[in-house]
């Protein structure tokens, strides 16, 4: 019987997209996920970071992934061995850790004093594989680890890691490596934060390679592999965080047979579209209309954000569109108003300080539509919100 082990990352549970909530896609992910370990009869389950999308997640994200586990543990057949990532609070996982031992969850959220803490056996069938566990750390958990000597930061970096990878308390036949870090040259999708470490902005693959069978990383929203043998992969969000990311993600599936490891890519099904509209001021109806009849068979709710580009100013475009998406699957959660700059104007810092509200509200209207007069009209509205504003202040 082959080890089977699914590598998956970035959940961000509790995550929002501007102020929609994205947790019954993520509940609809881990069914998909179960479904999956069950059917297949996964071994182990490795998720390499950012659990959760805060620190301190809401109750109902946190219920989600603890319902999960408790979930999983019932099979008693699947091993859970998870990193913390830069999202997740080190802390808040010290509370459940012993918890999840018991229901076959192992928690690794620190970089450890003791470093031969952060591996992780499993046997079957005279197959042994170790995984070695590197939660996302903060520079100064690095800095207790670098030894005190004169070489350069980068050369303390480089050994720390050598000691690190290399050794292993009982040598397995399948060795992995669990990471939450930038390795290599990667590509980004956007929605990640940047994280460095002490010295080195980047984990380079030479560090790794020479020393696993595979290894599982976390933290770029982008499935990519940085290495196909042995691979180097981070399989990316489950679900997409951002317009601007595809649809199409992805888990990893390893597969070790006579003590040779393979993986595939597994594809995740699409739970809620979303989709980028780029308009213009002239067409934006036509193109919601197009939109609208290109998925008029589709009965799953996609989230739309549209991009339209201003010529002049216009008010009543974002309830135009809401009325036209009324009754239907699509539902606007962004939208992103842009002008045609003019040549600017330069404005120095000190000019912008010597200016009154009104006199920089006209420069604003410059800067936007290029003409010197702000219409009366306007001119009266804002001056009337400024009151507004006033008022509540005091
Ligand atoms: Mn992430």
């Amino acid at each position: 019987m082959p080890i089977k082990v699914l590598h998956t990352s970035d959940w961000h549970l509790g995550k929002r997209l501007f102020k929609y909530e994205r947790l019954e896609e993520q509940v609809q992910f881990l069914d998909w996920l179960y479904q999956h370990i069950t059917k297949n009869q996964i071994d182990i389950l490795i998720v390499a970071g950012d659990i959760f999308d805060v620190p301190s997640p809401p109750n109902n994200a946190l219920k989600v992934f603890y319902d999960f586990i408790a979930r999983l543990g019932e099979l008693g057949s699947v091993q859970t061995v998870l990193i913390t990532g830069n999202h997740d609070s080190a802390t808040l996982f010290d509370a459940p850790k012993l918890l999840f031992e018991t229901h076959n969850c192992h928690i690794y959220n620190r970089l450890d004093a003791d470093l031969s803490k952060l591996e992780y056996y499993f046997e079957k069938d005279n197959q042994k594989i170790g995984i070695k566990l590197l939660p996302y750390f903060r520079n100064y958990e690095l800095q207790n680890h670098l030894v005190d000597s004169k070489d350069d930061e980068d050369q303390k970096v480089k050994k720390f890691f050598q000691k690190f990878l290399n050794k292993w308390k009982q040598e397995p036949d399948i060795k992995i490596l669990v990471g939450h870090h930038v390795f290599g040259n990667y590509e980004l999708s956007g929605s990640e934060h940047a994280i460095y470490l002490s010295g080195v902005d980047h984990i380079p693959l030479n560090w790794v390679t020479p020393h696993f069978d595979y290894v599982a990383l976390g933290h770029i929203h982008k499935k990519q592999a940085l290495s196909k043998d042995p691979g180097v992969i981070y399989t990316g969000s489950p679900i997409p965080m951002r317009f601007s990311e595809s649809n199409n993600k992805y888990i990893s599936e390893i597969k070790i047979e006579s003590n040779n490891l393979s993986y595939d890519f597994v594809k995740i099904p699409i739970f809620k579209k979303l989709i980028q509209l780029k308009t213009k001021q002239k067409t934006y109806k036509e193109d919601i209309e197009d939109l609208l009849l290109s998925s008029c068979n589709n009965s799953e709710t996609t989230l739309l954000e549209v991009m339209v580009q201003l010529e002049g100013p216009q008010t009543g475009i974002v309830t135009d569109i809401r009325e036209m998406l009324k009754y239907t699957s699509i539902e606007m959660i962004s939208f992103i108003p842009s002008f045609n700059t003019q040549e600017e104007k330069s404005t120095s810092y000190q000019d912008v300080r010597s200016l009154n509200i009104m006199d920089l509200f006209d420069r604003y209207y410059y800067d936007k539509f290029g003409e010197e007069t702000v219409p009366r009209e306007m001119k009266e509205c804002f001056t009337s919100l400024l009151n507004e504003v006033k008022n509540e202040d005091t």
